[in-house]
């Protein structure tokens, strides 16, 4: 008998020895679709997408040893976060530290008030990192701050009631990855293990008040599996619908969660089909390390900021509270100069984000919001020497001035773009910027469609009788291992046609992006943009075509599945439309 999907997700048994056990949730079944919403324009991540910038917390046991570890023979080993197992520190001697660990400067006021002074929207602490001790009175276990330490608080509590008065957002870190459950070390109890590590969440996301951000990690332990992976996804999102999880909950793909996370890199640009947020470390150590001095520079750690939401990103940049649970002087300090320069230029990164109408010049970075474009200039020029803008699409400029100032900005047509004669002297040498009020190119009005005529075949072929023929108002599936599109649809051998009409807002080059597992065609008007007929697991695809404004241009879209995972989304994006799934207003069947 299978559970009912409610009933398994929220099933919870006391064993024999006391301990909270999640029973492990029965898998998707065919009709199901694990994806919840167009990450890109869904009410439940607008908060997330315009925050752009979010601090990291690494606080845990490691953090008692500041970076060092002295062996028996006298020898120091130096490691952060990875102390335990980079240093071979016996788990005894490794459990014993937390006698020490009393992090009574621990003040989550001024925690929280140092993020929101740097600019920082939202925090996302480690509530269990791969050492796996919780830093909260967990009922799973005996392994936390709590249980083992001198120090009896909730940190966790504190933080979420302070961020919660401060207007903060709240997020976890968990790492999948635990190094001291005995039954996370191998397959023989691993499920036993799962169920514990469920527990754990529920705890996190029903007893902290609102959950933003769940940030997993430890993904690459040998024991976790896609499968294991989609389970946790659904599993947390049944608790917690609102909550934003990354894509370490399964194994960083570009189906795997809402976000991707690029970590200690900047990508060029906006990533095809994914949401994404940069995780960064302010010096060169997630946890607290004293001897770690290397610390970037303010004005590196807000260009990072500038250039990472000018490409449709967030800053996730890290701070690591020492074993008294207080935020390094240094970091605080960086912090406090990248707030100075966001209090003036805010605008340019918080909601901002892909220009999309222009290209980004070499003098700085663009971003956009709306009705302005927001030129960031690292390179201030000489009088009367011209800053060029690249349009990729007709827009005016109604207005332009320098926003630390108000000083109006001459406006010159020029070539392929505009020239902007900005003047006197750079406001700010990190990087001064430029408002721009624009007047984008008028679009079609919003379309009536309802979406497009789905079929799906009970064989990868195409083959007979289409078992299914429905509307669908979108494409933004991931079916994942067990799911398929309809409960008569087998979740392996299947194959799917999209049918319809297609109707631009603007006349302009279109890139059509897919995500597709296993094979993927698509055409407009009969020619085809994308195809990648060689069976593949979750891959993005992309091809452009100028469309025209208001004309309705023919559209099928083809999708099989042999065996295993199974995706296909559908997005679009032109230099005024942002990357996003193609709305239903503008598919008509
Ligand atoms: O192993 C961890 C590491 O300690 C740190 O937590 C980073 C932060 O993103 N994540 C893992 C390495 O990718």
């Amino acid at each position: 008998m299978r559970l009912s999907a409610a009933k398994a997700l929220l099933a919870v048994v006391v064993t024999v020895a006391g301990t909270l056990t999640v029973l492990t949730p029965a898998h998707a079944a065919p009709g199901d679709n694990l994806a919840v919403d167009d990450v890109f324009t869904s009410p439940r991540t607008s908060g997330f997408r315009a925050d752009r910038f979010g601090m990291f917390i690494h606080f845990g046991l490691y953090s008692a040893f500041r970076g060092e570890y002295r062996r028996a023979d006298g020898t120091v080993c130096r490691d952060a976060e990875w102390i335990k197992r980079n240093c071979a520190i016996p788990w005894p001697e490794y459990e014993a530290k937390a006698a020490q660990f009393n992090p009574t400067s621990f003040d989550a006021k001024a925690v929280v008030g140092t993020a929101k002074a740097a600019g920082q929207k939202y925090v996302v602490i480690t509530s269990k990192h791969h050492d796996g001790f919780a830093m909260w009175p967990t009922a799973v276990n005996d392994w936390s701050i709590t249980s083992r330490t001198p120090f009896k608080r909730d940190i966790l509590r504190e933080l979420a009631d302070e961020a919660r008065a401060q207007g903060i957002k709240l997020g976890f870190y968990y790492s999948i990855w635990d190094w001291h459950d005995p039954d996370a070390q191998s397959a023989a109890n691993y499920d036993a293990y799962v169920g514990r590590m469920k527990a754990q969440l529920r705890e996190l996301v029903t007893n902290y008040g609102d959950v933003a951000v769940l940030w997993f990690d430890g993904e690459w332990d040998g024991q976790w599996t896609t499968q294991r992976g989609e389970d946790l996804a659904r599993y947390v999102r049944g608790l917690s619908p609102n909550t934003v999880v990354n894509n370490r909950v399964g194994h960083r793909r570009v189906v795997d969660g809402d976000y991707g996370t690029p970590e200690q890199e900047i990508p060029g640009g906006p990533v095809d089909g994914q949401l994404w947020e940069s995780c960064m470390t302010i010096n060169g150590t997630w946890g607290f390390a004293q001897w770690d001095t290397n610390f970037k520079s303010v004005s590196t750690l807000t260009r990072n900021l500038i250039g990472i939401a000018a490409s449709g990103g967030n800053y996730l940049l890290n701070v690591g509270p020492d074993d008294k649970g207080a935020i390094p002087a240094t970091s605080a300090e960086r912090l406090r100069g990248m707030g100075s320069w966001l209090a003036v230029n805010g605008p340019a990164v918080h909601g901002a984000g892909v220009p999309g109408i222009v290209t980004q010049p070499s003098w700085g970075k663009v971003s956009r919001n709306a009705n302005r474009l927001h030129a960031s200039v690292y390179s201030w020029p000489a009088p009367n020497t011209p800053l060029h803008l690249t349009a990729t699409s007709w827009f005016q400029i109604t207005k332009a001035t320098v926003l630390a100032t108000g000083a109006d900005v001459p406006v010159q047509p020029s070539g392929d773009g505009y020239d902007l004669y900005p003047p006197g002297n750079a406001p700010d040498p990190i990087a001064s910027v430029i408002a721009l009020d624009i007047v984008p190119r008028t679009p079609a009005e919003r379309g009536t469609g309802t979406g497009l005529t789905a079929r799906f075949w009970p064989n990868n072929t195409f083959t007979g009788t289409p078992a299914v023929t429905r509307r669908d108002p979108t494409v933004n599936y991931n079916w994942g291992i067990t799911g398929s599109p309809a409960p008569t649809i087998p979740t392996d051998n299947f194959s799917a046609r999209w049918t319809g009409w297609l109707e631009p807002r603007y006349t302009e080059p279109h890139t059509f992006t897919t995500i597709s597992d296993d094979t993927v065609r698509l055409w407009i008007d009969g020619k085809p943009v994308i195809t990648n007929t060689t069976p593949h697991g979750p891959t993005v695809d992309k091809g452009t075509v100028t469309l025209e404004a208001g004309r309705r241009y023919a559209i099928t879209l083809e999708h099989t599945e042999n065996g295993g995972e199974a995706t296909m989304k559908l997005l679009w994006t032109s230099p005024n439309t942002p990357q996003q799934l193609i709305p239903t207003s503008q598919l008509h069947p």
